[in-house]
C-alpha cells in the first residue's frame, strides 16, 4: 500500500506504510505514524480463521512486538468482515477428518495467539471492529486492551446455530467483559446484536458509524502512543492479572509491577513526569501527560 488517497477523496496525506504479507497471505501488517495495523486477510472467506492463519498471526505479533514503528496495535479485518470465527471447514470439518493429534496442534495454535500472546501483548492492542465478528472472533476481540466497533458491525455467538456449545476462550472472555444476562442471551439463542448494543453491553468502549471507525480509532491509537510504551505495559498487564487476585496478592504484585517498571526506565518517565510537574510547571498531571520528547 503506497498511502495515496484510496477513497479518492484527497482528504488524508498519508506517510507511506511499511507493509508485511504473511507467507501464506493470511495476515497482513501494516505499519506507520506510530500505528502498527494487524489484518485477518481471508476477505474471501470473511475472515475465518484456519489453521495457517492461527499460526501466521502468531507470527505477525512477533513482528509488531519487535518494530519500534508499531507503539499501539490494532487488529481488524481485510474487506467486509472482522472476522467470521474459526473456518468450519478447515478448523472444524478437515480436523475432524484427521488423526486425533492435529486436533490438539489446531487448538493449541489458535489459543496461543487468540488469548495468550493478544491478553498481555507488550503494547496496548485495540480491536477495530469493521464488521462481521462471530464465535471464535469473540476471544482476539476482548483480549485486545479496547474495542471499537463500527455501528452497523454485526455480531454473534453463533456456535448454537450449527451445533456446538462455544469452545475454546469464547465463553469466557465473554464473562470478562459482559453481564451474564447478556453473555447467556446471545450464547443460547445465537442472535446477532449491532455494534451500538455491543457498545451497550461493554464488549467493546464505542460504536461509530462506519464511515468514522478509522478516523476515530486512529485518534484512540494516538492518545496511547503519546504514553511510555513500558508504563502502559505495566499498567495493562497489572490491571488484567490482578483482576483474579486476593486483596493481598494483589497489593504485593502490584507493587511488584510498579518497581519492576519504573525501576531501570531507560526513559526515566516517572522522574521527567514529575520535574515538569513540580519543577518546570509546565503541564498537570491532572489534566493531561507531559511532553516526552
Ligand atoms: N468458516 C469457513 N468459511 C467461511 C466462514 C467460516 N466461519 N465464514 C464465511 N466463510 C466462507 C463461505 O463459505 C464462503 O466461501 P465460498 O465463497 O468459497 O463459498 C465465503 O466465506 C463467503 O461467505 P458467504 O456466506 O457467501 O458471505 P456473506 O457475506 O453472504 O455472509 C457471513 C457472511 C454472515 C459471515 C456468513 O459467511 C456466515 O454466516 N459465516 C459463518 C459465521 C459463523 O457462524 N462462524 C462460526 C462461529 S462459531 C466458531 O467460531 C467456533
Ligand atoms: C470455538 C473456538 C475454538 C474451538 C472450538 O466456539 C470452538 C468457538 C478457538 O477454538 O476449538
Amino acid at each position: 500500500m503506497d498511502g495515496t488517497d484510496e477513497d479518492g477523496t484527497g482528504a488524508d496525506e498519508r506517510p507511506p506504510l511499511e507493509v508485511w504479507e504473511s507467507p501464506e497471505g493470511t495476515v497482513r501488517v501494516e505499519i506507520g505514524s506510530d500505528i502498527g495495523w494487524l489484518l485477518f486477510n481471508r476477505p474471501e472467506k470473511r475472515n475465518a480463521m484456519n489453521p495457517a492463519l492461527n499460526a501466521e498471526m502468531a507470527q505477525a505479533l512477533d513482528l509488531l512486538e519487535g518494530h519500534e514503528g508499531a507503539r499501539v496495535v490494532v487488529l481488524t479485518g481485510a474487506g467486509e468482515a472482522w472476522s467470521a470465527g474459526m473456518d468450519l471447514k478447515e478448523y472444524f470439518r478437515d480436523v475432524e477428518a484427521s488423526p486425533p493429534h492435529v486436533e490438539i496442534a489446531a487448538r493449541r495454535t489458535s489459543a496461543e495467539w487468540q488469548w495468550r500472546r493478544l491478553i498481555h501483548f507488550a503494547k496496548p492492542t485495540i480491536a477495530m471492529v469493521n464488521g462481521w465478528c462471530f464465535g471464535g472472533a469473540f476471544t482476539p476481540l476482548v483480549c485486545c486492551d479496547l474495542a471499537i466497533a463500527a455501528e452497523d458491525a454485526v455480531f454473534g455467538l453463533s456456535e448454537v446455530n450449527w451445533g456446538i456449545p462455544p469452545g475454546g476462550l469464547v465463553s469466557r472472555a465473554l464473562a470478562e467483559t459482559v453481564p451474564t444476562r447478556d453473555a447467556l442471551w446471545f450464547i443460547m439463542t445465537g442472535e446477532t446484536f449491532d455494534g451500538r448494543r455491543a457498545a451497550a453491553m461493554r464488549l467493546v468502549n464505542e460504536a461509530v458509524p462506519a464511515d468514522r471507525l478509522r478516523a476515530r480509532t486512529e485518534e484512540v491509537a494516538r492518545l496511547l502512543a503519546r504514553h511510555s510504551t513500558r508504563v502502559l505495559r505495566g499498567a495493562k498487564v497489572g490491571f488484567k492479572k490482578a483482576r483474579l487476585m486476593s486483596w493481598d496478592e494483589a497489593e504485593d504484585y502490584l507493587y511488584a509491577k510498579l518497581d519492576q517498571t519504573v525501576l531501570g526506565d531507560p526513559e526515566q518517565t516517572k522522574q521527567e513526569g514529575l520535574r515538569q510537574f513540580l519543577d518546570r510547571k509546565t503541564y498537570r498531571p491532572g489534566l493531561g501527560s507531559f511532553d516526552r520528547r
